[in-house]
Formats: C-alpha cells, structure tokens, sequence
C-alpha cells in the first residue's frame, strides 16, 4: 500500500490556507524554547526519536515541546468527533505521512446509528485522504502494528492504547481527538517532555508466562499512577527474547500505568516481524547509546521469575500471583482486546484447548485481534480446534473489552486477557472482573477454576506462517479527487456545539465530589447502549457519571453547570474526549482535583474546562456537594500567573489552587478551547 506523501492535495488556494494554519498552529513564540538537544550526548531511544522530531521547544524532562507527527491513527467511537472536528479546521486534505480511519469499537450495529457513523468516516477518509479500515477487518492497534508501525516513526492515536506502537520502537501516543484532528491538519504535538525510565529487561520467560504477566509486574511494582509524566523505556538482554507480539502486549498495557508512552529498541526481531509482514523497508536499528542517561531513574525485572499474575477487580494494578486465586470459578472466559488478540496469543490458546473441550460452567469467547489474524488461524487449523474445544469465536474487533456485547452475569466472575478492569465497564455493574494472560484465561476455560496455567501441556503445535497474508479487501484507499466526495451524515452526526470563551470570573456549585481514581470510564460511560452516541453530544451528555451519579446529567443542566471535584489521578483510563465535552456542554466549568491523569487534563483543556489542583490537598475536605463557590479575578489570574482564588460562599472558606498551564493552554482556556483558539489562530 501507498504511503501518502507529505503534501496537501487540491487547489492551490486551499493548499495555501491548510500551510498558513499549520504555521500559525505549530509556533507560538513564548511557548517555545531553542531546541538545545546536546549532539554528542549518549541518548535513550525516546530521545533519539523525539530529537529528529523536535518541531520546537526542548528535549528536556518538564519542558514543552512541539512533536512532529509522521502517522495517525482514530478509531469509530472517538473518530467521528475527530473527523467533524478536522471538517471544522477547513483543511483540504490530511498533511501527515499516513492517517489511518478504523473502524473497531461500534461494530455491534443494535441500531442505525453505528451503521450511520462507519458510513460518514468512510466517506470522510476518502474525501480527505486517510485510509480507512472497514469493520470487522480487526482492532486499530493490532492493525496498525501489522500494516503500518515504523521504527523510528511518531504516531499520534486518539485512541489511549496507541502505545502498542511502541512494540515496533516507535514514538506512539494517544491523545484527545481534537489533537489528532489537528495533527491531521499538519499541526504537531504539544507536550512536556517527559522523564524517561528505564525498564531493564534480564533473562527469558517461562513456559505458559507471558508478555502479560510482565506488564502486570510492571503495574504491580509502579501502580497506576507510577508512570504519570513518564516514558517507559526497555532495554537490556532480555529485550531479544520477546517477539514483537510481546513487545506490543507490554506497551499496549503501559498505559495502564498512566505513562505518555512506552517503547522497545528496534533489533533484528523487529527486523523478522516487518519481514513477515512484506514490510522490510520500513526496518531501521534503533538502540539507546551505551551510557544514556534515564531521568526517571531505573527498574530491572528478570523475566525467568515472572510468575502467572492477574489484576483483580477493580483496577489494572491490584496485582496478585494466580496461584492466590488458586479455585477460583470463573462463568466467563474472555480472550482478545489490543493486549492479546496477536495470532502467537491465539495459537497458544489454541495449542492448549487441542483436543479438550471447554469446562461447561464456563462461557469462552474469542475475538481476533484482526483478519490477518483470523485468516492464518482459519488456515493453520486452530481455529476448527478452538471450535471442537466449545469457544465462542466473534469477530475482530474490542467486543466486550468495551462492554459492547458479552456482558457477563449478574456477579458473575469473567476473566479476560484485557487490559482494563473498571467497575462496571463490561457491562454489568456488579460483575468481578479480573485481568490474565491468555494461557492462565485457556487453563481457567479448561478446568472451570483459576489455576496455574504452567501445569497445562499443550498436545498440539499449530504451525506458524513464513509470511503473514496480507489482504486489503477490508482496508480501502481514498480519492484522488477528494473534492468530488460527498459526506455521508445520517441523523446520529449532530453539529460540534459552540462554546463560549472563559468569564473574568465565575460561579457555581459544586454539582458532585468524588475520590481517587475517577476513569474516563465514571465520567463517561461506554457500552452498547451509549457508546452508539458518541456523535450525538446533546444524547451522550445525558449519561455523564451516570454509573457513579445517576442524576448529575439533570442536575447540572437544571442549574446550567457548575464544577466537579475529585482526588488524585482524576480521568485515569482512555483517551474519550466526552469525557471532558459531554461536562462541558452541561455547563462545568472546573473539575477541582489533587491530581490529573495526562491525557484527561489534556482533553479538558481542549474544551475550555479549567483544570485546578488544590495547592494544599487539605483543602479537599473544604467543600461538599452543594456548596456555592466562586472564582474572583479569574482571568486577570490566569493571565498573570497567579494562582486561581477559591471562596466557599457557603462556608466562608477561601483557598488557592494552580492551574498549570503553558502559554498556548493558557490562550486555548482564554478562547474556550481548542477549536475557538485554533479558528481565531486561523483567522488572524
Ligand atoms: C478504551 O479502551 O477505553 C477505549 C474505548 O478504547 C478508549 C477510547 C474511547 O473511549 O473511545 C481509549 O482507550 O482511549
Ligand atoms: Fe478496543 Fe479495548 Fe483496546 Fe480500547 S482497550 S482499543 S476498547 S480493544
């Protein structure tokens, strides 16, 4: 498949409009520092890469810079907002190397809203100039790792997985879908540099013990919260040992950690893969500097003691060995998600259900992580073993690792090779859900009961093809002659609201308080039944919170808005940007937190909502529900640096809070967000 080269295609007019913007978005003079990158420096593999991609500002940790983004990649359930938001920027064509338009999330169709969306991106892609992959041809990351990762290369996803990138040694992040629209547009990225880890890699897995169990050692040693600002580097000699499969598994679930990203070196594995996939060309070495310095400091884990691990419910890191759930009996097996729907993870799922049959307590479900995937199973013959073994083979795509379809019972116990355990989100509010390796999930499908997946021998091994098969038959090319495109909109793809720009000072009450750990997946529900509104603003908003707060949504609209206060690492988990414009357009205006995850903050800068952090986090236990705050002074505040003035006019209280922003964020929060500040940015 072609790349798309470099250059906006159509009028000469429009080509000039879509430069201008670009310039006019990529620098903003006090933002942005020399770039002061030392030459003779040893560096680590993420500065090598973010150095040749330094459009401006420092690489230096704490420092913001402007990334230059080689490939995109938006999925349905964040991408029609995406798309509607790149239409706004008036480009005429994307400006990136490649753009990538997948279709993964919605594919349950329960109405014609799915149907209606994958028909506009479709008909967006092949106007503007992405590729778009059709439903059912798989999972973007597993995709995108197949056809297009680059050692290397910058990827930007809207999509908080994107990571998976790293796996192939490149630069791979995930964002709101207003970054990724105006990365399209040929802007790049802003962000502060973050402190580089090193993770060193020492000895080799055991039999049945997998890339999973290491991301799960990982979660279980720095927690959730352990990777916040960070990137997570690999290095060292057990590095070799994995395949890219494994390296994509490791760096799919970093961002469990809260982590901007995580990344593999690029060797002669890396090399093999891209071999396999008929991609050769795009094979570069890549290797930190002997010597390199990691700011982050360092951690080494020996792969030979990794045991089998599983997250209990409800988080990603509540980590414990599989032998503590030694009998525990699970209804529902569930293998697939971006973590573990590779065809090495299905083959040995496959190798050991050959000639057994599926416990009858237990439901086993399968999704591919792509057709490519499918396909080799299909051929090789797993997948008529998986068959005779009693699975429940669905097609490529997230399923139930975003609660669309597959909900488990009620209080059921499911254990899923998925790399997200929040309450509620498979579907079913009091289900347990517990995170695995697809060898301990096979093991826990065979007996009925959680056991140690290293007493299962696998009687049969399926061959594994010399050269994946590569099929474009889901994967479709755009127009030449954008132009000539007509949008698809059915009556689900409402019209971006409008936002007003930030009041010199304001009022509200206090609409809900919550503790640590709030995920995009409380403030913004997904599942079958809201998921198909992602396009619809004004139908989606009527479920913020509602699994947590079932009567925020009226509350705020009958008191047109208000703020929302949490603890540390509020709007953990995904990159939804509803999260942040669904309470956007109900009127909040603050979320007033102790900490904020990374691209949540991002995303609510994006749409004008003020992001505070207590100063003092005594001040937390100033304010309850209810409570009628104001924000004297707050613009002349925010212009000048000064920290945000809070008066409890319920209790008399008054404290200050910081609103870090850099000098663009603070013009975006100025505008009203991102697509005001960008508009004006244009019109000037
Ligand atoms: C997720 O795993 O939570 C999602 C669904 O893939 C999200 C994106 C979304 O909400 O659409 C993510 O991880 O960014
Ligand atoms: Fe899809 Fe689940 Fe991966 Fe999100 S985590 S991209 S829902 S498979």
């Amino acid at each position: 498949m072609k790349r798309q080269t470099k250059k906006i295609i159509t009028t000469k007019n429009r080509t000039k409009t879509a430069e201008n913007a670009k310039k006019k978005v990529d620098i903003h003079p006090q933002n942005i520092a020399k770039q002061v990158v030392e030459k003779s420096k040893p560096k680590t593999v993420v500065e090598k890469i973010l150095a040749a991609h330094c459009g401006e500002g420092v690489c230096t940790p704490g420092q913001p810079m402007a990334m230059r983004i080689d490939q995109t990649l938006t999925q349905d359930a964040t991408g029609t907002m995406a798309w509607l938001q790149f239409e706004a920027l008036g480009c005429a064509r994307v400006c990136t190397q490649l753009s990538v338009s997948y279709v993964d999330h919605n594919t349950l169709q329960t109405g014609f809203e799915n149907a209606d969306d994958h028909a506009f991106l479709q008909s967006m892609a092949k106007k503007y100039g992405a590729l778009f992959s059709r439903p059912g041809n798989g999972i973007c990351h597993q995709l995108h790792l197949e056809r297009f990762g680059k050692p290397g290369a910058t990827l930007l996803g809207s999509d908080s997985h994107t990571p998976t990138g790293g796996g192939l040694g490149m630069i791979a992040i995930g964002a709101g879908g207003l970054d990724v629209a105006a990365a399209m547009g040929g802007a790049p990225f802003y962000l502060t540099f973050p402190e580089i880890i090193k993770i060193k890699l020492i000895g080799k897995l055991k039999k049945n013990v997998s890339a999973k169990d290491v991301i799960l050692e990982v979660l279980r040693r720095i927690s959730v919260k352990g990777g916040v600002g960070k990137i997570l580097e690999y290095a060292g000699p057990g590095v070799k040992t994995l395949t890219i499969p494994e390296r994509a598994t490791i760096t799919n679930m970093g961002a469990e950690t809260g982590a901007t990203t995580s990344v593999f070196p690029s060797d002669e594995v890396t090399k093999a893969f891209l071999h396999y996939q008929g991609r050769i060309k795009d094979y570069t070495p890549l290797a930190a500097d002997p010597g390199a310095a990691y700011t982050g400091g360092e951690i080494t884990l020996d792969l030979s003691k990794v045991e089998p691990l599983v997250a209990k419910p409800h988080s990603p890191d509540a980590v414990v060995p599989v032998r503590e759930l030694k009998g525990l009996k699970p209804q529902q097996v569930a293998i697939g998600s971006c973590t573990n729907s590779s065809l090495q993870d299905l083959i040995t799922v496959a190798g050991m259900l050959a000639g057994k049959q599926v416990h009858p307590t237990v439901s086993l479900v399968i999704n591919p992580g792509s057709q490519q995937v499918l396909t080799a199973l299909a051929k090789n013959g797993a997948l008529a073993s998986l068959l005779a073994a009693g699975a429940r083979v669905l097609e490529p795509a997230c399923g139930a690792c975003i609660g669309m379809g597959q909900a488990p019972g009620t209080k059921a116990v499911s254990l899923r090779t998925f790399n997200r355990n929040f309450k509620g989100r498979s579907g079913t509010a009091d289900a347990e859900i517990y995170l695995v390796s697809p060898e301990t999930a096979a093991t826990a499908a065979l007996l009925g009961e959680v056991a140690d997946p290293r007493q299962i021998k696998s009687i049969k091994k399926f061959a594994f093809p010399k050269r994946a098969e590569i099929s474009d038959s889901l994967m479709l090319k755009p127009s030449a002659k954008g132009k000539q495109v007509d949008v698809v909109r059915g009556p689900n793809i409402q019209a971006l609201p409008h936002f007003n720009e930030l009041p010199d000072e304001d009022n509200g009450q206090v609409l809900a308080k919550f503790g640590d750990n709030i995920t995009t997946d409380d403030i913004m529900p997904a599942g079958a039944k809201i998921l198909p509104l992602r396009s619809n603003i004004t139908a989606i908003s009527a479920f913020v919170f509602s699994g947590i707060d079932a009567g925020f949504s009226v509350r705020a609209k009958s008191l047109q808005g208000g703020y929302v206060v949490g603890g540390e690492n509020y709007g953990q988990g995904s990159s939804r940007e509803h999260a942040a414009l669904a309470p956007r357009y109900l009127g909040v205006r603050a979320v007033l937190t102790k900490s904020f995850a990374r691209i949540h903050f991002a995303n609510l800068i994006n749409f004008g909502i003020l992001p505070l952090c207590f100063i003092d986090p005594k001040d937390y236990s100033k304010i309850e529900p209810g409570h009628e705050l104001s924000l004297p002074g707050l613009k002349i505040r925010l212009i000048t640096g000064k920290p945000v003035l809070v008066k409890n006019k319920t209790t008399g209280a008054e404290w200050e809070m910081d609103c870090k922003l850099s000098a663009r964020q603070l013009e975006i929060i100025l505008a009203g967000g991102t697509l005001n500040y960008l508009k004006k940015s244009l019109n000037q």
